[in-house]
């Protein structure tokens, strides 16, 4: 195409356009680019802005999806919770004139339900040494103390541990030979008074003189916190060795584990022919049992791997649990 030149009104041409055309033209290329550059920055905004709000409803949409599989396992484990109670009704109902862990309460139990599943485990209080019943107000159960003792040795722990447990439990600031009194944890790094009430929870034996992260991990799976204190006889059928020959001084293992071998025990009447009529028969009688009224149930509920988990204790007969733990 030829190239379009100025004319002036006498008919020369305009010279000093051409190089004017070249710098439109240029002119043209440099706002070309700009926009161009403009428009690619729009863009990458755009897709920034696009993934951004795409990542957000992805996360939104996960934080939903999580709630909802939280919110169905709570349910879960609350209704494992209802089964474990209705288990240990069932049981009552039976007949039955011991709890032992051949029982359907005492199996561990794992049921598909709705869109996830739960877990149901159930615990007799009764099978653990009661550390609450060391000493009622200052009034210490020596015969109490005998057997948590011989359970510390059991558990080659110190057996003077005890001095320190009665004395967090015990009503007085009066400490023990090789107990502890609040003026002892007031000298630590972070200070802290004796209880001077029962134990609420097996966790506050950690707070304890002498009570080692060792020697917590050894003696709490043998410890119940339930606070009927010394009324808390220990069943036969479902105590473990250690637990059991802790009881009297005369129960050595051979004999624990013949009370092992003849569970379940029906009758506090047959330990006599268990162990042979006698002195520790007798003695038993008042610290043993063959049947448990205190049960802690563990119930989780799990939707798509999300887990909830309640935790009840509770008497058999109650109408409502004694406290309810939901762990976080
Ligand atoms: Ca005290």
């Amino acid at each position: 195409m030829a190239t379009q030149y100025n004319t002036r009104p006498h008919g020369g041409v305009d010279i000093s356009a051409r190089p004017a055309c070249r710098q439109d033209r240029a002119a043209v290329r440099s706002q070309r680019g700009a926009a161009l550059v403009l428009v690619l920055l729009i863009i990458a905004l755009l897709m920034t802005l696009v993934l951004e709000f795409d990542r957000s409803v992805r996360l939104e949409h996960r934080a939903a999806g999580n709630y909802r599989d939280a919110t169905a396992a709570f349910y879960l484990a609350k209704a494992g919770v209802a089964e474990g109670r209705a288990l240990l009704m069932v049981q009552q109902l039976s007949g039955s004139t011991s709890d032992n862990l051949t029982q359907a309460w005492a199996l561990p139990g794992e049921t598909p339900l709705g869109p996830g599943m739960m877990r149901v485990s159930i615990i007799d209080e009764e099978r653990f040494f009661p550390i609450n019943s060391l000493v009622s107000g200052n009034v210490v159960n020596v015969e109490r103390v005998a057997q948590f003792q011989r359970l510390l040795r059991a558990l080659q722990i110190d057996d003077r541990l005890a001095d320190a447990v009665i004395d967090w439990i015990d009503q007085n600031d009066v400490a023990l030979p090789d107990g502890a009194e609040s003026d002892y944890y007031a000298l630590l790094p972070t200070p802290y008074r004796a209880h001077n009430a029962p134990i609420d929870s097996l966790e506050e034996l950690r707070m304890i003189k002498g009570v080692t992260d060792d020697v917590y991990t050894r003696l709490a799976p043998h410890l119940t916190a339930q606070q009927s204190g010394d009324s808390l006889r220990v069943n036969l059928n479902t105590a473990d060795p250690l637990v059991l020959g802790a009881l009297d001084q005369d129960l050595t293992p051979d004999l624990a584990n013949r009370l092992i071998d003849s569970r379940p025990i029906q009758s506090l009447n047959d330990i006599g022919s268990i162990l042979g009529n006698g002195p520790l028969a007798s003695r038993l009688l008042s610290v043993a049992s063959v049947t448990s009224n205190f049960f802690t149930i563990q119930a989780e509920g799990v939707v798509n791997g999300v887990s909830k988990t309640v935790i009840i204790q509770t008497t058999r007969n109650a109408q409502s649990p004694l406290w309810v733990r939901v762990p976080s």
